[in-house]
């Protein structure tokens, strides 16, 4: 069933204007940079919602906006996410990750320590949907479901939405995926359709914050004209 047609509200910007506000996103996004030790300054919430109501409208495969983002400020909650994380951390530095890995890790000086989740504010955990429960009973056996469809590419264009949304209002993230992250599921409560996607804690840097000294690639790296 069609969805109905409206007319599209939209501005003609100005060339110079357009110019203008392009370079402005390139030096504010320029400034972004993944913080891994955070301040425990309160950030309001009414922010963040703001940053994840930006995120909701992201575009998504036939508008399923396969997408759950769970909150976390509760300290208790935070440290039981902060143990989880780094057990499966330790096993990942420890067992898992293989020695190439482990070298391209080097210069980010990473280890399992995760002491920034219990620290921040508030965390943002991302779920994909990657099906919805469409009511109650069974066809065949196994029961009703509607597939969702390029769920990875939409959730991960949503949560680029809400780490330039949370940069753009002053806020510092880390994307964080301390993987196997089904201890997420058993510690919000979430239902197994929901696959954890990524782990945001979200606040301000630490007063004595540090970033490892790398760099973006220039654009002649990245682009190809044709
Ligand atoms: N999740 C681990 C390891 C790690 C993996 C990647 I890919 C990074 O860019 C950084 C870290 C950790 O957070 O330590």
């Amino acid at each position: 069933m069609s969805a109905g047609f409206i007319p599209l509200e939209y501005e003609h910007m100005s060339e110079d204007e357009q110019r203008r506000e392009a370079k402005r996103f390139l030096e504010r996004m320029r400034t972004r940079r993944s913080v891994r030790e955070f301040s425990s300054d309160p950030v309001p919430v009414d922010i963040v919602e703001d940053c994840i109501r930006a995120a909701g409208l992201a575009p998504s495969g036939a508008n399923q906006q396969p997408w759950r983002f769970v909150l976390v400020s509760d300290p208790d909650i935070k440290h039981r996410i902060r143990l989880a994380a780094e057990e499966e951390e330790r096993t990942n530095y420890e067992r898992r990750f293989p020695k190439e890995w482990k070298d391209v890790l080097e210069p980010l000086g990473t280890d399992w320590h995760k002491e920034f989740i219990d620290i921040v504010p508030y965390l943002i955990v991302v779920f994909q949907i990657n099906y919805e429960s469409s009511g109650v009973g069974t066809v065949g056996g196994s029961s009703m479901r509607k597939k969702h469809y390029y769920v990875t590419e939409s959730v991960g264009i949503a949560v680029g939405f809400l780490i330039a949304a949370l940069h753009q209002a002053g806020l510092w993230t880390l994307t964080h995926t301390p993987n196997p992250m089904g201890f997420l599921n058993k510690i919000l409560g979430r239902p197994k359709n929901e696959k954890p996607f990524v782990l945001l804690p979200v606040g301000y840097p630490a007063a004595d914050a540090a970033v490892p000294d790398i760099r973006k690639k220039a654009l002649d790296d990245i682009l190809l004209h044709f």
